[in-house]
């Protein structure tokens, strides 16, 4: 997490502080900074203002306490993905967030960690490119790659990921998908077309679908999860970029506005530079503690 937020953060129940309107009013202002937008820092701000005045707390540091207590019992518990003879994750998420590289990263690490025999599916056949990403990473990591041409339906792609799961004895297909924006309609479409493929074609698979988010976006991150919350049904959210400049209040916000769990947290461009998302870690950290 970009660390000079959490340094001010840090500083600002420094020493010296006391407990009062103005120390409230200014905490506001400094979350709207972190990106949790108005409205959900004014509200955060306000639960954390009746707790203190309810338990009494005059001391800055109970008060920074009572802060990482309410901001970690915002975040979603994140699920545990039930075992599965077929696992097929789908990757969501508007141009450069990072889906490409994040599809590299679950195949590495569910095979290295979890033993996991992973395919992945090149359904991003709108960039030219993108199949030619996705094969490099393949070839690194000994993963197979199944592509069709640029242009290509992506539920074609997906269809042939899942008969060469089911004959070659892989347990896992992760789609990368077209980052174009789509509209709304077009998105719903191509997504039910999947939708129906797996359904179709591999009925028992637990079928996932995460929104891969870059966390240097600020509210513009949100936003984009709202849109695509709108349109599919999603499992939850991918947030890559942790490396840089991230101020990390997106998180609480996309959390809480949108009831979302985060699953994994990228922080580099290294295929182990992908972490479990856990919500006591990632508040300790965001408040300071860690
Ligand atoms: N620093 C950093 N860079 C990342 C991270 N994840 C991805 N990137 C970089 O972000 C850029 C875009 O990543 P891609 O994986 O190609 O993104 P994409 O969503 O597939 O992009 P499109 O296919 O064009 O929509 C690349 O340069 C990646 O190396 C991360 O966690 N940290
Ligand atoms: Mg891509």
């Amino acid at each position: 997490m970009g660390s000079s937020f959490t340094e001010r953060l840090k500083n600002f129940f420094g020493l010296g502080k006391k407990v009062s309107e103005e120390l409230f009013e200014d905490l506001s202002d400094l979350l709207v900074e972190g990106d949790f937008g108005a409205a959900f820092a004014f509200k955060t701000v306000d639960a954390l203002r009746a707790i203190c005045k309810k338990e009494g707390l005059s001391d800055p540091a109970r008060v920074r306490e009572a802060l990482a207590a309410l901001l970690e019992k915002q975040l979603c518990p994140v699920p545990v993905i039930a075992p599965s003879d077929l696992t097929v994750i789908l990757l969501l998420g508007v141009n450069g967030v990072g889906k490409t590289t994040t599809a590299a990263k679950l195949a590495a690490r569910y095979r290295t960690l979890d033993n996991k025999k992973p395919i992945l599916a090149a359904a991003d056949t709108f960039r030219a490119a993108a199949v030619d990403q996705l094969k490099i990473h393949g070839e690194r990591l000994g993963v197979r790659v199944v592509a069709h041409k640029q242009g290509g339906d992506p539920a074609a792609v997906v269809y042939d990921a899942l008969e060469a799961a089911q004959s070659g004895g892989a347990d896992m297909v992760i789609a990368d998908t077209a980052g174009r924006m789509h509209t709304k309609a077009a998105l719903v479409e191509e997504l039910k077309k999947i939708d129906r493929v797996v359904e179709s074609r591999a009925p028992d698979a637990r079928y996932i679908r995460w929104l891969v988010l870059d966390s240097t976006t600020g509210r513009n991150a949100l936003a984009q999860a709202e849109t695509f919350q709108a349109a599919v049904a999603l499992d939850g959210l991918i947030l890559t970029k942790f490396d840089s400049s991230a101020r990390g209040g997106v998180v609480f916000s996309l959390a809480a506005e949108l009831g979302l769990p985060v699953i994994f947290i990228c922080d580099g461009e290294q295929y182990g530079d992908i972490k479990p998302f856990d919500p006591k870690e990632f508040t300790k950290e965001f408040i300071g503690f860690a």
